[in-house]
């Protein structure tokens, strides 16, 4: 094993020497080191405006709204308005999956789009949509059809929102719009919100219906990437909890309707879904816990938390007993797996959740994180919600509306008492309190928010690590390098990560990638041949 360099300030100058004065000035806010456990932890800058001419990791605010929040449910149909790109590159890249169950309702393989051309944009796109959405309707007879502005849109003034509101009376259907414009915010970040609050607006709670089961719980923020949403439904029913909606992976317009049936909101993902959260409790009484299905400890701290949340001893000890034995299963696979991959080192960079998550898994192999950062995360998810106790930081929500959220006592009770709150607290549930990723990841590992590609091939030449998780722009660039790169988006073809199979399949792909010698076979064109094309200038 080589000694990596541990020097964080060090490497900081030196990632940010090149840079024209002002640049610097701005990126060395975004770059810190890691804190030791029980440390006071530093301010980071996050969710600003990435400094134009940089290459960014980030997404828009239509790709976070309509990509990740609402795309991933199957019977609604989701239509884009605009120029094909747009529809067509968030077209099933992401590998949320689906199973479309007994009613067969699946439009997840579907692109809609409206495909803007110049005449649209000249003469407007409100005619246009009208007759996609018809189309839509009298091909598919969807339940609900879900609109998503692009940024010509805005641009040109099509009321998106009006169009749907004819539509829906029209068609008698639910018909709602999402003015998400790419621009509208600083990263998806804004979508997330955007999509939240039309969600909460139009769909949550429009249904009053008896749900069965004692236990009842929302997952929130949790998309079925690879199947991850499947192995975490396997686990809870095991336990013996009901499961009512999941916030998007795999649902139905139905699952949303009835959600508010729920006792209990857990959140997976909180960068993109923690306005429904708050939302609901406000609205329905009902609160909501941080969970996190990636990694085997951090599962079975989540369902010990849901369980110990209902106060139910049966459901206490049927959770027990699942983790026990679940977690059999895992340890005979680490310590198979572990002694090939203890010490090995790895770097994260990506989205606003998954680069703090799964760390728990890297630990597990015992590896170690030498940096990781979010793409568009806010302060909190840095910093851990105790220090940060409120949402409204957000930079890039100054655009968007925020709901006026009434709370209605008499038709929704309050799930728990204050008291009850106060006691479970004290019990270690810590309702709507979280770790962010700066605290606990160690003094000698870098924090970064929103890398730009030149930090990247930089940091790659000083530490060297094992192996570099990111998304598809980063991918081939790293392997050219001689690095192998893991998709923590769409986990390349691999998946399900999430809970106690999750894990065994990802200390499989892990070990597999960090030990290939391929590797140390290849060279990159330059270093064996020289450039491929020379220019001479005259
Ligand atoms: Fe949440 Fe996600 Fe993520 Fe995210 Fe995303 Fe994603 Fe992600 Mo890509 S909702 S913040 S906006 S966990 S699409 S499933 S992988 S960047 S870390
Ligand atoms: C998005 C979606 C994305 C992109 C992934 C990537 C995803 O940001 O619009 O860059 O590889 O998970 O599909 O985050």
């Amino acid at each position: 094993m080589s000694t990596k360099p541990t020097n964080v300030e060090e490497i900081k100058k030196e990632l940010i020497a090149k840079m024209p004065t002002k640049v610097a000035r701005k990126r060395a806010k975004s770059i810190l080191p890691g804190t030791e456990v029980g440390e006071p932890i530093p301010e980071i800058q996050s969710n600003v405006r990435t400094i134009p001419g940089v290459i960014t990791q980030r997404g828009c605010t239509y790709a976070g709204c309509k990509g990740v929040v609402l795309g991933p449910s199957r019977d609604i149909v989701n239509l884009t308005h605009g120029p094909i790109g747009c529809g067509f590159y968030s077209w099933l890249t992401r590998r949320n999956q689906t199973d479309a169950g007994p009613d067969g309702e699946n439009f997840i393989p579907y692109a809609f789009s409206t495909d803007m051309t110049e005449h649209d944009i000249v003469f407007g796109g409100e005619k246009k949509l009208r007759a996609a959405i018809q189309e839509a309707y009298d091909n598919f007879h969807p339940k609900a059809i879900s609109i998503f502005s692009t940024c010509p849109v805005g641009l040109i003034g099509d009321d998106i929102h009006a169009v749907a509101r004819t539509m829906q009376e029209e068609l008698g259907i639910t018909i709602f719009a999402n003015s998400c414009e790419g621009y509208k915010g600083v990263s998806q970040s804004a979508g997330h919100h955007i999509a939240n609050n039309q969600i909460m607006k139009h769909v949550i709670g429009t249904k009053d219906v008896e749900v069965e089961g004692k236990f009842k719980v929302n997952m929130l923020g949790e998309y079925n990437i690879g199947g991850d949403a499947f192995e975490i439904e396997r686990i809870l029913e095991k336990c013996g909890f009901t499961l009512v909606a999941t916030f998007s992976g795999n649902s139905t317009v139905e699952d949303f309707r009835k959600a508010h049936a729920a006792d209990l909101n857990t959140v997976m993902c909180h960068r993109s879904l923690n306005y429904v959260a708050e939302m609901m409790e406000t609205k329905y009484g009902i609160p909501w816990i941080k969970v996190n299905f990636i990694g085997a400890e951090a599962s079975a701290k989540s369902l010990r938390r849901m369980a110990a949340y209902f106060e139910d001893q049966e459901l206490i000890d049927r959770t027990e007993a699942v983790i026990a034995e679940e977690l059999e299963k895992v340890k005979t696979v680490v310590d198979e797996i572990k002694p090939r991959t203890d010490g090995k080192t790895a770097m994260l960079f990506v989205g606003g959740s998954r680069a703090h998550h799964y760390q728990e898994l890297f630990k597990e192999l015992g590896m170690k994180i030498l940096g990781a950062g979010y793409e568009f995360a806010h302060r909190d998810d840095y910093e851990g919600r105790h220090v940060l106790p409120t949402i409204k930081i957000d930079a890039d929500s100054r655009n968007i509306e925020e709901l006026e959220i009434h709370p209605d006592p008499e038709r929704f009770k309050p799930r728990k008492t204050e008291e009850e709150l106060a006691r479970l607290n004290e019990k270690g549930l810590d309702f709507k309190g979280y770790e962010g990723m700066i605290g606990g990841m160690g003094k000698d590992a870098m924090v970064i928010d929103d890398i730009n590609h030149y930090e990247t091939e930089k940091l790659l030449e000083i530490y060297k690590p094992d192996i570099f998780c990111a998304g598809i722009k980063e991918k081939y660039i790293v392997q050219k390098m001689g690095i192998p790169l893991k998709q923590l988006h769409n986990y390349d073809m691999g998946g399900p990560y999430a809970g106690f199979n999750g894990a065994i399949n990802w200390y499989r792909d892990i070990d597999r990638m960090v030990n290939t010698k391929v590797w140390n076979l290849i060279k990159a064109p330059w270093q064996t041949d020289g450039p491929e094309l020379e220019a001479t200038y005259v």
